[in-house]
């Protein structure tokens, strides 16, 4: 079959990043029946989940004076801080009700380090701290990776830039993402991947 050696990964499918969670994601929750209709083609399926610990410092509530969606000099770079989200143990930090997820192969969790935001699932902000998830893909012979969920601009395009510097061939399912959309970082985000020979394809093109 066409997706031989290929995983899905799907980012952050979480009810806070879904329409009335903490940190919404227009028409997030659209992306759930998609991600549904095309998981049983892949060879293997991953799930990344947002799991900060209270207190994150991605979090403007843990910055005296700062309000969401400013951004403050952490010591590895420039950080957006982000409305309280994800938190773990919580409803916001659960899978979209809908999503299938009983034939995930792996949940990868990141952001559970209190000091060091995650939006890729392979390295966190730092770039440097490893998740683990190459190696389990490379253990598992997967030698091409194809993303969907949320954010697009954030989480998603982050993870399929890490993807190409790990040496997986990598594309985004754009119908199968949202994005935040914050001050261009849409655009941004696809110029970046573009860069980075991440490839755009839809659900349809599978
Ligand atoms: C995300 C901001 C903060 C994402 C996660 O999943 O794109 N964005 N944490
Ligand atoms: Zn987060």
């Amino acid at each position: 079959m066409a997706l031989d050696d290929a995983a899905l990964v799907v980012i952050d499918v979480q009810n806070d990043f879904c329409p009335g969670g903490a940190l919404e994601v227009p028409d997030g929750d659209a992306v759930v029946p998609i991600i549904n209709r095309i998981a049983p083609e892949f060879s293997a399926r991953i799930l990344a989940q947002d799991w900060h610990p209270p207190g994150h410092l991605s979090f403007a509530s843990s910055h005296a004076g700062k309000a969401p969606f400013e951004t403050a000099a952490l010591p590895y770079g420039e950080q957006v801080l982000w409305p309280d989200h994800c938190v773990q143990g919580t409803l916001g930090a659960a899978f979209h009700r809908d999503l299938a997820t009983d034939g995930a192969d792996l949940v990868i969790r990141k952001g559970f380090r209190p000091g060091i935001d995650s939006y890729s699932a392979f390295y966190e902000n730092d770039q440097s701290t490893s998740t683990g998830l190459a190696g389990y893909l490379r253990s598992r012979g997967i030698s091409r990776l194809f993303f969907a969920g949320l954010a697009i601009d954030f989480c998603v395009a982050w993870s399929a830039i890490d993807g190409t510097r790990e040496g997986f061939e990598c594309a985004v399912i754009e119908d199968a993402c949202r994005g935040i959309d914050l001050d261009g970082s849409m655009d941004a985000a696809w110029e970046r991947m573009a860069k980075a020979h991440v490839a755009r394809v839809q659900s349809c093109e599978l």
